[in-house]
């Protein structure tokens, strides 16, 4: 049996987007520290986690300069579970600026659950009605027909609405991700050397060849993905095919790759090939060792297995 305990948590990744000034990082902060405090332009973007209500979030706090905006805002909006827009309501001369970017947003990511954060409602700022129609709220169900939204009037300031505003969107994210299910047909992971240490392939194995050659053009796509990702800096990556989707992770000294059947949520798998390759990697490389003769690895499939059951249970599934 393996020891629960040194599991790191799934992590619910969501992004904070918005022009920059808008208030994004104060409200991180404040959530972290309760307090309204001094912040600095975010270069880039900063990452933190935070609890609400015994879930476990990842947050994405994107610069909103507009370098940023072009350089990472699609790729973390699309890989979320939940978006907050947050808004300066009190600089009117931003707005059409801002909403430009927040309809972007919707259609990188269609299904994530939406909130809008009018900021600043300490300062004289624009009302909530007119707010409403300057962002065309009014448009979002026919845009997104199952996509819950709502949209606060906040000040990170004097803390108004912040937590109403929290436990909504906590627990439409919830709700959002227990509709969620992946199929997961092969699981594969190398180093960054490229090397392959584990590959399972459980789609329609012949109980005799465990041998994963059977499916060859699969396994040389993932290797040349593997290896064309190898030089880049950190990423995310998915291959999408007739039948299957492959979704790839790689982080400091590992990539997962994992093949999921055309009916699974990509966004859940991604986040599964995520908590594989954290929990590795934090175990890295005493638990791989353990795995290791010859040089060669075979990292055993009943470990990922049970790791993956005990995070995911019931969304995911391992075909057989
Ligand atoms: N009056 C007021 N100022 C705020 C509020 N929230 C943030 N600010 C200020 O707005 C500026 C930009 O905040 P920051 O969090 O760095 O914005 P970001 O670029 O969106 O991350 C800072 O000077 C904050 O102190 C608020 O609710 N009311
Ligand atoms: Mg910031």
């Amino acid at each position: 049996m393996y020891n629960v305990q040194y599991l790191p948590r799934k992590r619910i990744p969501i992004v904070i987007v918005g022009l920059e000034f808008a208030g994004k990082s104060s409200f991180v902060l404040r959530l972290q520290t309760g307090e309204f405090g001094k912040t600095l332009p975010t270069t880039g973007l900063d990452t933190e986690m935070l609890e609400i209500q015994g879930t476990l979030f990842q947050l994405f706090d994107l610069g909103g300069q507009e370098r940023f905006r072009e350089m990472f805002w699609e790729e973390y909006v699309k890989l979320s579970q939940g978006i907050v827009f947050m808004i300066d309501a009190s600089d009117l001369e931003k707005l059409d600026v801002s909403v430009e970017w927040l309809w972007k947003c919707l259609e990188w990511n269609p299904e994530a659950p939406l909130m809008i954060l009018a900021n600043k409602a300490d300062l004289t700022h624009m009302e909530l009605p007119k707010l409403i129609d300057k962002v065309k709220l009014r448009n979002l169900p026919h845009q997104s027909p199952t996509r819950s939204f709502q949209i606060f009037e906040i000040s990170v300031k004097t803390g108004l609405n912040i937590y109403r505003a929290l436990n909504w969107f906590s627990q439409k994210i919830t709700i959002s991700m227990s509709k969620k299910y992946i199929k997961i047909e092969g699981i594969y992971l190398f180093l960054r050397s490229g090397m392959p240490i584990a590959s399972h392939l459980f789609m329609n194995q012949p109980k005799s060849a465990m041998d994963n050659d059977i499916v060859p053009g699969f396994l040389n796509a993932i290797d040349e993905i593997a290896r064309g990702m190898m030089g880049a800096t950190e990423g995310l990556d998915s291959l999408i095919a007739e039948n299957y989707s492959i979704v790839i992770v790689k982080k400091k000294t590992l990539l997962c790759a994992i093949i999921v059947d055309n009916k699974s949520d990509l966004s859940l798998a991604r986040m599964v090939a995520e908590s594989v390759v954290d929990h590795l990697e934090k175990t890295f490389p005493q638990e791989l060792n353990k795995y290791q003769t010859n040089g060669r690895y075979l990292f055993p499939k009943n470990f990922l297995v049970y790791y993956l059951q005990q995070e995911f249970q019931d969304q995911v599934g391992i075909s057989t």
